[in-house]
This record gives structure tokens, sequence and C-alpha cells, in this order.
């Protein structure tokens, strides 16, 4: 079972789990109904902050793995804590106790660079580190991350996790957070040649490649649990480049683009982030290795996403 299935990162994590485990295998749910028309096999309607709704989900399909995604994001959580707090707080709550109740055999948490703060070496964030995030979705990943600890140190409940940073993709776009910039730009520079950027050209933040993030999600529920010493909250880590980088690299492809850059309060948002972080835990554990880099990912994305638009699959 997929929770927040309709996402940025569900949307392709989807079809690969049905690719590799049989389209009848997956359930995909979301608190809203697909699009009209998209083929997405075994759907739910799915509010995860209502318990009696994931225990009844649960049981119905008798589900073994869960990919718990549906949250609130940095930036639309910044708008609305009280919501945040209860999608990402409750709503993980209530996926790892219906998961204790039916005996499923392993949960999927994804965590983030969100839930650093700036006490966080800001270069190569350590995997256990000061942690004072300053968002509302940070503190509701750090304590997600503690929260799936308690769950599998009480209860058994095999729950493993990455922290994220920002994920760049060219299939569904970003739902609210402060590293959308990153996949704004390329949808701005395809259709339109010139994108005003909500952070600064100097800004720096970790990101990863969507086949990468997807492949370290299945990587990590695959693996022998023998081999975790941590289990939950790995550093994954892709590339790190500021705004003005990815910007140059794109115009190597598309040479008349131009960026305007207007910080708003995603600038504070991403200062309190850090500029790379160190997935050694990762890689020693679980054999983690990112495939794509800043240039490999920028010609894909802008591959793809001209071949969409010029299909009209993109307006
Ligand atoms: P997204 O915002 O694109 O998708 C979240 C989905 O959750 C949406 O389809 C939304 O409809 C659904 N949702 C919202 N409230 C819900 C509820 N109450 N019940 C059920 N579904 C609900 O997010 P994403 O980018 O796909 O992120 C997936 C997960 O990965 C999240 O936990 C996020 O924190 C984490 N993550 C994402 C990134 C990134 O850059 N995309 C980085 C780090 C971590
Ligand atoms: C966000 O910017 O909120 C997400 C994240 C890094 O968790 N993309």
């Amino acid at each position: 079972m997929v929770t927040g299935a309709l996402g940025q990162v569900g949307t392709e994590l989807t079809p690969r789990l049905r690719e590799r485990y049989g389209m009848e295998n997956v359930l995909a749910t979301d608190i809203r109904e697909p699009v009209e028309g998209a083929h997405l096999g075994l759907f739910e309607l799915l509010d995860v902050t209502d318990l009696h709704r994931v225990r009844e989900v649960i049981k119905e399909y008798d589900i073994d793995y869960i990919f718990h995604l549906a949250a609130i994001l940095s930036a639309a959580g910044e708008m609305r804590p009280q919501l945040a707090w209860r999608v990402n707080i409750e709503g993980l709550r209530n996926i790892l106790e219906a998961s204790r109740e039916f005996e499923v055999e392993r949960v999927f948490f994804p965590s983030s660079i969100a839930s650093f703060g700036p006490e966080t070496p800001r270069e190569m964030a350590p995997q256990d580190t000061i942690m004072r995030p300053k968002t509302m979705y940070g503190i509701t990943k750090l304590a997600g991350e503690l929260l799936c600890d308690y769950y599998y140190y009480k209860y058994g409940v095999d729950v493993r996790g990455v922290r994220y940073p920002g994920i760049i993709s060219s299939e569904a776009l970003p739902g609210g957070g402060t590293t959308d910039y990153a996949v704004e730009m390329f949808h701005y520079a395809v259709k339109e040649g010139h994108y005003v950027c909500f952070v600064s050209r100097e800004t720096v933040l970790p990101m990863i490649y969507m086949p990468d993030a997807i492949r370290a999600a299945i990587e990590l529920m695959e693996v022998d649990i023998s081999r975790l010493k941590h289990h939950n909250a790995f550093n994954v880590s892709g590339m790190s480049f500021s705004a003005g980088e990815l910007e140059e690299e794109i115009r190597r492809h598309i040479p008349h683009f131009t960026v305007e850059y207007r910080p708003d309060f995603r600038q504070g948002i991403a200062e309190t982030w850090p500029r790379s972080i160190d997935d050694s835990a990762a890689r020693e554990e679980w054999g983690w290795r990112p495939l794509y880099n800043l240039s490999f990912m920028v010609e894909d994305m802008i591959m793809k996403l001209k071949k969409k638009y010029e299909k009209g699959l993109l307006s």
C-alpha cells in the first residue's frame, strides 16, 4: 500500500512497485481522487488522519508493506502548521498503530533534510548530529523519525526510512516544498525561457533525482534487516548545487534561458537546512549509491520535459 500515492513521489514510486511486484499487488491510496483517465490500478480514497479508515483498508487488502508518503511539505506546512501536525504526526501514528495491530511486515517512512536545523553542520550534515528544525514540517519529520524508532524498539514494527534531500522529477509537480524551485526552473526553461526564482542565486541545497530516490526506497525495504544498524532516517544524497549553478547547467541545453532571483519566505527556510549531507551510513549498511549527478540529471529532465510539452501532455 502506498499512502499519498498521487503526490510527486507516489506518482513514480507506485508504477515502479507495480512493475516489480505485480499490478494487482500494489494498492495506491490518497485523500483525493486520481485525475480521470489516469491508469492507476487498485486505488482507495484514504485520509491517513482517519484511524478507523486506515485500519479498514489495511485489513481489507491484507497489507504487508506500506510506503507511507502522505504529508504536508515545508512551505505548505508554514501556511497551515496545524494541518501539517495532524497529517504528518497523527497520520504517521495511525499508520504505525495499525501496522502494529495487523502485523504489517514493513513500513517505509521518508523523512527529510528539513529535520535538520541551523545548528546542524551545514556541510556534510552527519547521520547522527544535533537536530533542531525550525519549520513545522521539519519538527514533524524529526518527531516522525523518533516515533518510528519507538515502534521499532517497543513493538518490533519493522519501519525503515531515509532523509530525502529535495527531489527533482519530471512526472508530477512538487506539492508545496522549499526545494520546488529546482523542479519549476526546468518547466519554465522549457516552456517560457524565463523563471522567477524564490530563493537567491547563491542558495545551495542537497538534491536527488527521482530514479535514485525511488531506488533508495525499494533497496532499503528489500535489504536484510541484519545488515542495518540505523534501520531508520538514513541520510541519502545525490548532489548539491546552487540555484545559479542549476540555471547555468540548464542554459547549456537552452541557451536563451534567463532567471530572475526574487527570494521570498522560502529563502528563510532554505537557510536553516544543510548544503550537503553525509550518506556514508546508507552506503556502508545497505550499499546505497546515487547514479545521477547534476549534468546527467539536467540532460534527462530536459529531454523528458521537452517530449511532454511537444506531445501536449503538459501545458
Ligand atoms: P506531495 O505533497 O507531492 O504529495 C503528498 C500527497 O499526500 C498528496 O498527493 C496529497 O494529496 C496526499 N495527502 C495530503 N494529506 C493527506 C491525508 N490526510 N491523507 C492521505 N493523503 C494525504 O509530497 P511528495 O513530494 O510526494 O512527498 C512524499 C513524501 O516524501 C512525504 O512524506 C515528504 O515529506 C517526503 N519527502 C519529499 C521530498 C521531496 O522533495 N518531494 C523531500 C524529502 C522528503
Ligand atoms: C520540501 O522542500 O519541503 C521538501 C523536502 C526537502 O522535504 N522538498
